[in-house]
């Protein structure tokens, strides 16, 4: 299997941790987000990462592929079984990708890429629209979901999980901090979850990247 993109997108490492957690190989394929050439369009039409190889078959967006995976190697299994733990776990991986995920992605792109990566101002009024407007209703909705041990459905990482996770990485790298008097919960599960060996393993492997941009060594061509 085949995962193109960079470690350093949520969407990206949400595709490598459902792998890891499963014990998958696969092949990381380093493609930047909107790469528009003719090759990648075709497995990618949007130019979006991830997208995903398996031998012919070729698919994108990270939701698709852990499906694919999920239904391909269904042991160790990401998804509850219980139908209302199933469609409350894939509404989180859902409200994760279009609602936190955007907002932490502002966080990310203005304070981490704009000055280090793009050589470019960091929008100051953007940034704290994010941290002060748009992420506390995020995390207060979060907080009523999280649950007190362990991870959003019992004792095994899942979905839900890596999905909620992924995106606060990258505001986290842009120095947000959770709150943990205001949100406790998460800020006790967001540590848990980056203990587990699959992200420890994830995050090492993407450090070097992160310092590279933070340290300005790699910018934009
Ligand atoms: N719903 C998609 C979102 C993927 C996405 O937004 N990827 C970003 C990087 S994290 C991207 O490739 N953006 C390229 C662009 O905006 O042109 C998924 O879950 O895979």
């Amino acid at each position: 299997m085949k995962v193109y993109g960079v470690t350093i997108s949520p969407n990206v490492r949400k595709v490598l941790a459902a792998l890891e957690i499963k014990g998958l190989e696969y092949e990381q394929i380093s493609v930047l987000p909107g790469t528009k050439t003719p090759e990648f369009l075709a497995i990618s039409p949007r130019g979006f990462i991830p997208a995903f190889g398996d031998g012919d078959f070729h698919i994108s967006d990270s939701s698709i592929i852990i499906e694919y995976i999920e239904a391909m190697h269904p042991e160790t299994s990401l998804i509850p079984s219980n139908p209302q733990d199933r469609a409350k776990c894939r509404w989180l991986e859902e409200y994760a990708g279009s609602v936190l995920f955007p907002a932490c992605a502002v966080v990310f792109q203005e304070v981490v890429l704009q000055p280090n990566f793009y050589k470019q101002k960091t929008d100051e009024a953007r940034v704290a629209t994010a941290l002060n407007e748009t992420l506390p209703p995020i995390f207060d909705y979060l907080e009523d979901q999280a649950p007190e041990n362990g991870f959003f459905f019992g004792e095994n990482i899942g979905l839900a999980d890596i999905s909620v996770v992924s995106p606060i990485i990258n505001a986290e790298f842009g120095k947000f901090h959770i709150d943990d008097a205001r949100w406790p919960k998460m800020a006790a599960m967001v540590k848990r979850i980056k203990a587990h060996p699959v992200f420890v393993k994830l995050l090492m492997e993407e450090e070097k990247t992160i310092m590279g941009i933070i340290s300005g060594e790699l910018v934009a061509s």
